[in-house]
Formats: C-alpha cells, structure tokens, sequence
C-alpha cells in the first residue's frame, strides 16, 4: 500500500494526517547534542554520513514520524561548488560576500558531484536503515534562499544587499541564480538516485522580493527545477516552501508544478488553502512557540490547523524550525494530539 505521505502527495486526504516536523533532529535533543559535539564542528556533522544518517533517524525513533529528512544544510550547497563556509557558535553561517563576476568566477560547478557524495551516502544510509512505514524526504534550498546567504554573506534581517542586486544588478543576480538552479538540479537528482522518495525546495527567504522579482526569481527557478527532476524522476512528489510569500503561495505552486506547498505560521489556512488549486497537497503551519508553550497553547493551535485541513490533502508540520529550548514532551503531546485526528 502507498504510504499515507505520498497518498496525501498525489492529491488525496489521509486522517488522521501524516506528520513531521521542520528541524525534528536539532539542539532540543540529547541525544543530538551528544553526537554534535562528538562530531565537533557542524559541517563535519553533515559530511559524516554514520553520524549524520544517526542524527537523521533520531526523532523517529523518539517519535514515529511519518517522514525523516535527510540531516544536511542548504548551505551544503554553495560550500560543494567551492565557496567558503562556516558555522560560527552561536552567530549561525558565515560566507564570503558575493558581490561581482569576481564572486561568480569563484564557483566551480564541476565539484558539486564529487564534494556532495558523503551526503549521498547518508541518504543510502538513512533509506537502509528507515523500515516501509517512513519516507525519507531529500531537499536543497531554493536558488534565492541561497543566493541571499552568499550575497548577505550570512544571515541577514533586511536583506538590503541581495533585495538591492536584484533590483540594481539584474544580469548578476541571473547568472547567479542560473547556476544555483542547475547545481541544484543536480544535487536533488542525485538524493533521488540515492533513496530519497520525496524531495523539498526550502526559499525560508521567498516573501523578501517584490511579486516581480519573485515570479523571476523564486517561480522561474523553481518551475526549471521540477522540470528537470520530472524528466529524470516522474514519480517524485515535490514540496516548495516559497516562506512569507503570502497570498502568492498557491499561484506558485500551480505554476512551479509542484505537488505539495508548505505555509508559514502566519497563513490562516482557512484562507490560504482556498487559494491552493485542487490536487496540490499542503503542509504546516503550526507556531514553533505553541510547541515550547505546550499544554492549552499547544492543543488550541493544532486544533485550528486540523479544523482548518479536515477534507484536505494535507502533512501536518510546523510554520517554520523547531527552536533549541523546545521541551521534547511538548513533541510528544503533539504527536498525540495529531494522532488522534
Ligand atoms: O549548531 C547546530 O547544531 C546547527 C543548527 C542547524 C541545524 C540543526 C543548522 C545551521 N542547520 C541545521 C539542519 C537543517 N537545516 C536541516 C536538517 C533537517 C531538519 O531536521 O529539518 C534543514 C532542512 C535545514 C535547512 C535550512 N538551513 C534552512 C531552510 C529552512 C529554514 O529553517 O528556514 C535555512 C534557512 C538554513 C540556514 C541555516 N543553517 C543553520 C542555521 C543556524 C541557519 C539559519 C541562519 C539564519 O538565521 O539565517
């Protein structure tokens, strides 16, 4: 029988809904922070593929979610054509700032199959060691997200300087663009080929551009890559997350030919999936606060999202990552609030 994760991706309501969380392996675990601090440093975290397939299977074992994702970054990408990368305790990642052909001149993407294999090998590793009732979702960022990250050269609040590339420097911001979407192709390919069965673009940073530069931007890319995945792997369901995005949320998703879009905590569903065209599955949207909150917090929150989705295709998650300081018996009491439908 076809699991209820990828019934609910082909279009059909599965009730109770199928559930997993953005960010369920992390900091809130134990057990997570004793292999991250056993690996040290987080990238050498991501390119062990023992330790990273570990850390990936951690929250099912804990909690029997329907879906593991592979434990890796988006910023995987940008390090495996070349571009510097590091995580900084507690200031998150830091890149070189992209601001010229000089910085296009300086990605390489010849070595993104190569530098990406040990990732690869935690897929293979992660769908061995995952029994039938687990799907096993791959993902890369969307090329915008990316870009922000390498132009900003880390995270950023405003995004100033990619919003201004975009706008000022039309041509740079393209190529730029151009080769994230075709490395990108590349890599999800790959995750396909090595095991992953269902795969998510995440564009956390989507909801920044004006509806112009995000049709040219966020849409475009996005539709070249499902594109691309469909010719090489027809029967892989694809989740966007165009983050912020707001009403143009299920427009994209339409026109990307996506099968599933996730939403952000702040999309009343209510509205949101009236905008979603029939067919495409979502996916969300639960406060990641109201899982630290627990207790009436918790069941008040969900309780809108299941009433909101009830006779819709739809994977329950949250609007965004699960934070460091969320007590893991809040999972659990979401696991049984959800279950029970
Ligand atoms: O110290 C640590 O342990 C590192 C914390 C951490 C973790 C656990 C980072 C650094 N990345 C990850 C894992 C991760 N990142 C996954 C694994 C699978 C999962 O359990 O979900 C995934 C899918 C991501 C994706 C990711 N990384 C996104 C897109 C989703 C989102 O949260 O918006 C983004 C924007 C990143 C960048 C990133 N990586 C890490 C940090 C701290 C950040 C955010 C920096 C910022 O605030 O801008």
């Amino acid at each position: 029988m076809t699991h209820p994760v990828l019934r609910v991706l082909a279009g059909h309501e599965v009730w109770p809904p199928p559930m997993w969380l953005m960010r369920q392996a992390g900091r809130y675990l134990p057990e997570y922070r004793k292999i991250r601090a056993e690996a040290g440093d987080f990238i050498a975290l991501c390119t062990a593929p023992k330790l990273a397939a570990e850390v990936t299977l951690q929250p099912i074992r804990r909690y029997g979610f329907d879906a593991a994702i592979l434990f890796s970054d988006i910023l995987i990408l940008p390090w495996a054509l070349g571009y510097g990368l590091q995580f900084k305790e507690g200031e998150g990642p830091v890149l070189p700032r992209l601001e010229d052909e000089a910085g296009l001149a300086t990605l390489d993407p010849g070595r993104v199959a190569g530098a990406v294999e040990p990732i690869l090998e935690t897929v293979r590793r992660c769908r061995e060691q995952l029994g039938p009732e687990t799907v096993l979702i791959g993902f890369a960022g969307g090329p915008f997200t990316v870009a922000c990250y390498m132009v900003e050269g880390g995270g950023s609040k405003e995004h100033a300087r990619v919003r201004t590339m975009a706008q000022a420097q039309p041509e740079l911001m393209d190529r730029l663009i151009g080769i994230l979407t075709e490395s990108t192709i590349e890599y999800l390919s790959a995750q396909a080929d090595a095991g992953a069965q269902v795969l998510k673009i995440f564009d956390s940073w989507a909801g920044v551009l004006s509806p112009r530069l995000f049709e040219r931007y966020v849409t475009a890319p996005t539709t070249r890559i499902v594109q691309a995945l469909k010719q090489r792997h027809p029967e892989i369901p694809i989740i966007g997350f165009p983050r912020l995005s707001g009403l143009g949320a299920g427009r994209y998703a339409q026109a990307a030919g996506l099968q599933g879009v996730a939403f952000d905590t702040g999309a009343d569903l209510t509205v949101a999936l009236g905008l979603v065209p029939a067919g495409i599955a979502t996916q969300g949207n639960l406060d990641p606060m109201a899982l630290v909150a627990g207790g009436a917090a918790l069941e008040a929150e969900t309780r809108v999202i299941l009433t909101a989705v009830r006779g819709k295709p739809h994977i329950f998650n949250l609007g965004h990552g699960i934070v460091p300081q969320t007590p893991p018996e809040h999972v659990a009491e979401l696991v049984r609030h959800v279950r029970q439908g």
